[in-house]
């Protein structure tokens, strides 16, 4: 692990840490009563913010609970930019469930060449950079050999707009018949981590933020896996249908039971 990557990793993991150790939290919402921030997202990013920058003097920030989260017309597809999610899985955090990430990613060209997650519950933490392996508490990590017959989807059913609920328990019924079965952890970044170690092997949510994915896409890319969008490659400046696999047999399967259900889905307002 190189000087950058220790250095992160340590970032990330004293962020995390922070949501065990905050004993006052104060839980609000952002648009729909399912999207909640807590104060302990904002103390999180603030503190994030402060160390990435430092770490990489000229590197620009992208945080979920930013006031203008977008990444701003000013950032350049050459710049480095740190996407973070102070808290995936705020709803878990909200209600007490031992259940949410921080994740870290860095981007340049659009493309991730840095990810950390790490789940302060667990004391799990997740790292890769571009070109040199995965891991998990500096372990190497690598995705399963399972067919879709004894996969594991990690999934969601569009809790933030449920319009799109219809189209996704539609995919779910349909992965379920093939695959050995389903589960909804609620937090995406630590989900594609799950496919990252072989404890899961399929993955499909319809809308998530660049900040949801970005760090596991380099994670998971590391350790053998593929992540689509709608858009083939995934985005980082902008949100994504998001699909993945162990291997491209089974990324191929999903994305036939998805582009079928879509079809039939049209008020999901998702286009290929
Ligand atoms: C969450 C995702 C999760 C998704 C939720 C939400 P947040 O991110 O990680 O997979 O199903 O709707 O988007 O809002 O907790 O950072």
């Amino acid at each position: 692990m190189d000087d950058l990557l220790s250095r992160i990793v340590g970032i990330a993991k004293a962020a995390g840490r922070m949501m065990i150790t905050e004993k006052t939290v104060d839980i609000g919402n952002k648009g729909t009563k399912e999207n909640y921030v807590t104060s302990t997202d904002l103390k999180i990013q603030k503190f994030l913010r402060k160390e990435l920058t430092a770490a990489l003097p000229d590197s620009k920030f992208m945080g979920e609970e930013e006031d203008d989260p977008d990444v701003p017309d000013t950032y350049s597809a050459d710049d480095l930019i740190w996407i973070v999610d102070p808290i995936d899985g705020t709803a878990n955090y909200a209600h007490g469930i031992p259940m949410s990430v921080t994740a870290v990613g860095l981007v340049k060209g659009g493309e991730p060449i840095l990810g950390v997650v790490y789940q302060p519950y667990l004391d799990e933490v997740y790292y890769a950079e571009k070109g040199r392996g995965a891991f998990c508490n500096g372990a190497p990590i690598r995705v399963s050999d399972h067919p879709k017959e004894r996969g594991i989807v990690c999934t969601a059913w569009s809790c933030y707009n449920k319009v799109r609920a219809p189209l996704c328990f539609d995919v779910s019924q349909s992965l379920y018949r093939t695959c050995e079965d389903i589960r909804r952890i609620g937090t995406a970044a630590y989900e594609l981590c799950l496919l990252s170690k072989g404890a899961a092997d399929l993955y499909f949510e319809a809308n998530l933020a660049p900040w949801d994915y970005t760090a596991s896409a380099c994670i998971l890319k590391e350790a053998g896996g593929l992540i689509e969008s709608q858009y083939g490659s995934i985005r980082t400046d902008r949100q994504c249908m998001i699909v993945a696999a162990n291997n491209a047999e089974n990324l191929e399967y999903l994305k036939s039971v998805v582009h079928g259900t879509v079809a039939k889905h049209p008020e999901a307002g998702i286009t290929f």
